[in-house]
């Protein structure tokens, strides 16, 4: 059940007092972004003083979503003081925002759903429970609709919503669906989510270059034991291939969705000696448990962490011998 205390807290606050900044985590995914984008437009319409601050840039396939004057970096920020509204980052330490905002901040808000959060911020919305931060985000807006009688949600708070429930669930497919998701799916499509174009830039619209990364990534897969399947993409393939860190994830997949295979693992060299791993698992395998074991975290269903000062193969070492034991 959603705690609609933690939600109404969160509104009085809102309610009360002004100058906001919106962020969320490095490396932004469709859920980082569109739960942001939706809190951005939601306290603008307010009348609320609020700023939208990512360092990282978006990945190519949700560049639909991109606005120059609404995105900002840390270094376009020029005073502090604001309220920090943090979403989808489960630990503060990977907002990817200037620490000097943050320390002069006057605190955080914390609305996320990672199994994993460290529960940070004066005031928090935490469900481990719900499909998306962007279903958080939904519902605090609604609380807000319902409390006024106003209706808040128009096409584009609908269309990044929208955008950020279908890439935490693929697309309606995992686990974490709930009846929730496809009644907030329902509404959000009745106010006019822009689902054609969601759906084309998500799923139909990846470069040849990507197929081509893809192609090779499968080259190397190798599945063992019949229920782990591992992957490694480098740097050096990422650059050979042109594409950017951020345009790979879609490949994150493929590793799990193999006949019998229960834990898909995708290594990818971020950089010299930063090894990112994403872990996705189909009905047994508690990603969140495995990505502990290396200081990272996430679902139960997906979750990741990083390596340092490792190559690639050293990596896939460490992390084979720990995920042997949750099969
Ligand atoms: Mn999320």
């Amino acid at each position: 059940m959603i705690n609609i205390k933690e939600i109404n807290d969160i509104l009085d606050f809102i309610e009360k007092n002004d100058n906001y900044i919106v962020t969320s985590h490095e490396n932004p995914d469709g859920d980082n972004i569109g739960s942001s984008l939706a809190m951005f437009r939601f306290l603008e319409k307010l009348g609320k003083r609020v700023s939208y601050v990512l360092d990282d840039e978006y990945p190519n396939n949700l560049m639909f979503l991109y606005e120059k004057e609404i995105k900002k970096k840390s270094y376009q920020v020029n005073d502090r003081n604001q309220v920090i509204i943090a979403l989808d980052a489960g630990d503060y330490t990977r907002l990817n925002i200037d620490i000097d905002i943050l320390e002069k901040s006057r605190g955080i808000i914390c609305v996320d759903h990672h199994v994993t959060n460290g529960e940070y911020g004066f005031l928090k919305f935490i469900d481990s429970d719900m499909s998306s931060t962007s279903e958080m985000v939904y519902e605090i807006i609604s609380e807000y609709e319902n409390r006024h009688e106003v209706k808040l949600i128009d096409e584009k708070i609908a269309t990044a919503l929208y955008t950020g429930l279908i890439t935490d669930t693929g697309n309606f497919q995992y686990s974490n669906t709930c009846p929730s998701s496809f009644l907030m799916a329902s509404n959000l499509i009745e106010r006019g989510a822009d689902k054609i174009t969601i759906i084309e830039n998500i799923y139909q619209n990846n470069s040849l270059n990507f197929y081509k990364l893809l192609g090779e990534t499968l080259e190397n897969l190798e599945v063992i034991d019949d229920k782990i399947s591992i992957a490694t993409v480098t740097k050096e393939m990422i650059d050979r291939n042109s594409l950017k860190y951020d345009d790979i994830d879609p490949i994150t997949p493929y590793t799990r969705d193999i006949e019998g295979v229960e834990l898909g693992i995708f290594i990818k060299e971020k950089q010299m000696g930063e090894i990112k791993v994403s872990f996705r698992s189909k009905r047994y395998v508690d990603c969140t448990k495995l990505a502990k074991e290396f200081g990272g975290g996430g679902h139960v269903r997906a979750s990741g962490c990083t390596i340092k000062d490792v190559d690639t193969k050293i990596a896939r070492m460490m992390i084979l011998e720990k995920a042997e034991k949750y099969i």
